[in-house]
């Protein structure tokens, strides 16, 4: 037993032997040494190893020499995969509301998904009933940078349905910080800084209208604008933002902290898509990061909603910005490893237009024409979306509309555009079906390798069992071996399998107990400070407070600290749980029956959650994670009186 638990005053054993018969005494043995002598064999197992059979099969019991950091679309959450196997490993709930872990609920993440929020939109969710949004759309998550390689510290990710970006602690793998994104429409594009490390987090609002939205100017888009927003990533607060002509779709940046890119589909600021898609031309949009610093910094700003905004649209005259010419409705936006390449995916247009970042600083300062920058625009097929890289000179394009990932090489792209005749075009391979996103081994940084290459595919077809009118999409893994691509795995998924990166294991480190001090539940901590109750510490004291009941409660295989509890009709319960387990893998959980509270508290977590006991009776609340043979038997009373009695 871990000495810490013993600390606490309290022995599993004594709890055990409390609760159960003699003649089940044999079986609750078994599980104790399940739950104390595994972990240690739990914990012991961090080497990977690829099975010898097969490459790219991982065996049973075998671990994956990749994590895999999934966007999901209009579910909301962070997924993590292991990458070859593909193994989905865990959900990680960012902007929407999880039954499971009670994000969204838990006083905790609440206070995290409302602490960004604008005032404006708190506003609005009290006019809905609400405290926070339910739903999310994360389209992109990529981890924090050091010099151009990932530095296992943070995820970041966009919501493009109610305009945030979310931080997420590699750690513990849970949001820290989720930020409303002002005066922008639809966070879409969104990246961090690679050089010199990640300061910024850039992030385009995809949606175009009324420099100040507040409803006197409504259908009149020639007084529409787009905001592009640099993010300080460290206090994920607001440092500037810059206001374009046309729409904002992809984003990214250079290996050298100088230019960061996006691409516009609307620069003709149409309303609808005849509009959108009538002229032969789009742009991508180049910002000058060190320009636009000195111009905030000399005052060259208008302030809105409190943030700074710099005026970089098309006849400025000034260095903050500048517009490169692109075949209409451009998609995708990527930086190659490189360090000189930017690939933006033509998607009307069969070519992927090539950039080359050396070039940038003749159109900023020479006067050169801005597309004397694009230095390539190999033809490659229909409908290229984005592009990923090997690392080794070579890019690897979605053809949506073709099904098919087209492999190439940057350098004869260059060759050929300069009029050399040499095809860049090394392999096309079919994929299922209409692929949007695509990854490879840690393929947008400095470290990228051409060992795994990822398809995410928009459509399964025919591919599965069917399942109604709503079917799942479908992922697939290649084995990169020269120019061909092998299929390894094939696999269906909900909604939505939008974005990837793939990060080798050893740069992620997360913990398996939470740390007692974790800033997650500072403010708990104070409030139960006042209430003379000590959180880390074995915990059964109902504080009453006006209406206001706060129950704190220790949780510990099998028990809750209290059997019961009681309140009255009407009163604002809060119930504060500490899980004092510190055993990895011993999560519980604390349900309240027929209230649609539920929480995960996860080893030596806190965490909490209130709600009105606006019924009177009996209720049971429960453990709903399975942690101990006495599972079932977690669970404890509510008891609520009646108003009038
Ligand atoms: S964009 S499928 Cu939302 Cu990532 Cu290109
Ligand atoms: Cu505790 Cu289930
Ligand atoms: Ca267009």
């Amino acid at each position: 037993m871990p000495e810490s638990t013993q600390l606490r005053g309290i022995s599993r054993r004594s709890l055990l032997g409390a609760t159960a018969g003699g003649a089940a005494i044999g079986t609750l043995g078994a599980t104790g040494a399940i739950l104390t002598g595994a972990a240690g064999a739990l914990m012991g197992s961090s080497t990977p190893a690829l099975s010898a059979t097969a490459p790219g099969h991982v065996g049973p019991g075998e671990l994956d020499e990749y994590y895999g950091f999934w966007s999901s679309g209009q579910t909301g959450e962070l997924r993590i995969l292991g990458i070859p196997s593909m193994r989905e490993l865990m959900r990680v709930p960012v902007f929407n509301r999880c039954s499971a872990t009670g994000w969204g609920q838990t006083n905790e993440s609440i206070k995290i998904m409302r602490d960004g929020m604008t005032e404006r939109t708190k506003k609005f969710l009290a006019a809905n009933g609400k405290q926070v949004h339910d739903n999310g759309d994360l389209h992109h998550v990529h981890m924090s940078f050091t010099e151009g390689k990932y530095d296992g510290r943070f995820l970041f990710m966009n919501d493009k349905a109610n305009t945030r970006v979310a931080r997420v602690r590699c750690d513990v793998m849970k949001p820290d910080r989720i930020l409303e994104i002002p005066n922008a429409k639809a966070i879409h594009g969104m990246r961090p800084q690679k050089f010199p490390r990640t300061n910024y987090v850039f992030a385009n609002g995809e949606d175009e209208g009324p420099m100040v939205n507040d409803g006197k100017i409504l259908d009149d888009p020639s007084q529409y604008v787009n905001f592009y927003t640099a993010i300080n990533a460290d206090e994920m607060t607001v440092a500037w933002q810059v206001m374009v002509s046309g729409n904002l779709d992809n984003t990214d940046c250079d290996y050298d902290g100088k230019y960061a890119f996006s691409t516009s589909y609307n620069s003709e600021m149409g309303m609808n898509t005849a509009e959108m898609t009538s002229s032969d031309m789009d742009h991508v949009v180049v910002f000058n990061i060190k320009e636009i610093e000195a111009g905030i910094a000399a005052g060259d700003f208008i302030e809105l909603q409190g943030v700074k905004v710099i005026d970089g649209r098309k006849g400025q005259n000034k260095n903050y910005t500048r517009y490169i010419p692109i075949a209409n409705n451009p998609h995708g936006c990527n930086m190659a490893p490189d360090r000189v390449h930017l690939c933006i995916g033509g998607k009307l247009s069969p070519t992927v237009s090539v950039i080359d970042v050396r070039k940038l600083d003749a159109v900023f300062y020479d006067g050169a024409d801005p597309r004397s920058a694009v230095v390539a625009e190999p033809e490659l097929g229909l409908g290229p979306l984005h592009t990923a890289f090997d690392g080794k000179g070579n890019a690897y394009t979605t053809l949506f509309l073709d099904s098919q990932v087209v492999k190439w090489n940057i350098d004869a792209a260059v060759r050929a555009f300069a009029g050399e005749s040499v095809d860049p075009i090394l392999s096309k391979t079919d994929v299922h079906y209409q692929p949007g996103h695509n990854s490879t081994c840690e393929g947008e940084t400095l470290d990228a390798t051409d060992k795994y290459y990822i398809s995410m595919n928009k459509f399964s077809k025919d591919r599965f069992l069917n399942v109604g009118p709503l079917k799942p999409e479908n992922e697939q893994v290649f084995l990169i071996e020269g120019d061909k691509l092998t299929l390894v795995h094939d696999g269906p998924t909900f909604a939505e399998p939008h974005d990837s990166i793939v990060v080798h294991h050893t740069k992620v480190n997360p913990l398996h107990a939470w740390k007692r001090d974790d800033p997650m539940w500072a403010e708990t901590r104070r409030q139960a400070e006042a209430d003379g109750v000590n959180i880390d510490d074995w915990m059964d004291t109902v504080i009453r407070d006006g209406n206001k009941v706060r129950v704190y409660m220790s949780s510990q295989a099998p028990n809750f600290a209290l059997e019961t509890f009681t309140v009255r009709e009407g009163d604002e319960v809060t119930v504060i749980i500490t899980n004092l387990d510190d055993i990895d893998d011993l999560s519980h959980g604390f349900t309240m029956g027929d209230h649609g509270v539920a929480f995960e508290i996860s080893p030596q977590q806190t965490a909490s959650a209130t709600f009105v006991a606006a019924k009177a009776g009996v209720f049971w609340f429960y453990c709903q994670w399975f942690c101990h043979a006495l599972h079932m038997e977690m669970r404890g009373r509510m008891f609520v009186e009646p108003k009038d009695a």
